[in-house]
């Protein structure tokens, strides 16, 4: 009996995990080479691509196509939803920037929506060897290389001058919106983190190494598998105005339970939804 169907997760959330560790030895294979310069072309004047991101995707939609002929796919790198069923919601490398530039923190992302909302997800860390995985009412497990399977918990902590949390920085033309919320957080929590890849901070607010997660300008593929992670490991979900999430992109706010009032009540006249202009 597998790990996966010993944890009572469906074969489905075992294909996702078994997708994701390919994919993530595939990613490690070309990681030594990210430093290359000729390795990272512009997407966008700041959107950096690797080689990584479009092999990952392939290799992911290939085994998707390969095993649920009839299920959609949308990717970051551009892989076609046609199907208006189940849809596969797949970030290849979140975290591109560190990946391009070397540093050893990304994350592979893959979660399955169907009838609107997230029915599993796989947050792949490869150069950690660890490998986060959630399905919709079976709670949330890290699974750890040699490790007994872990069940993932928030943290308890309710004040936020003890909370660690993290944000991220979208790259979008104007983020002064969004940068005016960092300035008091870190002057009320413990610290402030920006660490590149809003899978794994979802992931790691899953298993209580952070207390809270807000950030704006993210995309379906970005956030999918960690809101359900997050959900299923008994954190709170919802925009930065409290108020349930009616889509994936959007400005998110993810936290431990506790903490979410006070995080709500520093993002108050933040939303780019109420900033002039
Ligand atoms: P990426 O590495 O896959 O691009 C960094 O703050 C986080 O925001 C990362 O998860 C990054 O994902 C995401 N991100 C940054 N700019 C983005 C954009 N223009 N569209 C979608 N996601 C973005
Ligand atoms: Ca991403």
């Amino acid at each position: 009996m597998s790990t996966v169907s010993q944890l009572g997760l469906s074969e489905t959330a075992a294909f996702a995990l078994e997708t994701a560790r390919e994919a993530a030895a595939l990613v490690m294979g070309i990681l030594p080479e990210s430093s290359a310069e000729k390795q990272v072309r512009l997407k966008t004047a700041t959107d950096l691509v690797t080689r990584a991101d479009h092999e990952a995707e392939r290799l992911i939609a290939a085994r998707i196509r390969a095993r649920f002929p009839d299920h959609g796919l949308l990717g970051e790198e551009g892989t076609a939803n046609d199907g208006s069923g189940p849809c596969w919601v797949v970030d290849p490398v979140d975290g591109t920037a560190n990946f391009a530039h070397g540093i050893p923190w990304f994350a592979v992302s893959i979660a399955l929506e169907d009838r609107g909302a997230v029915q599993c997800g796989v947050i792949a860390v490869p150069p950690l060897d660890e490998y986060f995985v959630t399905e919709r009412g079976r709670g949330a497990y890290l699974l750890g290389a040699g490790a007994e399977p872990v069940r993932l918990a928030v943290s308890e902590t309710a004040d936020l001058g003890a909370a660690l949390m993290a944000t991220g920085l979208p790259r979008e033309p104007d983020r002064s919106w969004h940068v005016q919320t960092i300035g008091p957080l870190i002057l009320r929590s413990l610290e402030v983190r920006i660490m590149g890849a809003a899978a794994i901070h979802l992931a790691y607010l899953a298993a209580g190494r952070l207390d809270a997660f807000w950030e704006p300008g993210l995309q379906p593929w970005d956030v999918a598998a960690g809101v359900l992670m997050v959900e299923e490991a008994g954190g709170r979900i919802s925009d930065w105005s409290g108020r349930p999430l009616v889509s994936l992109k959007t400005e998110l706010l993810a936290s431990n339970g506790p903490l979410h009032p006070a995080m709500v009540q520093m993002l108050a006249g933040y939303s780019r939804a109420h900033s002039p202009g």
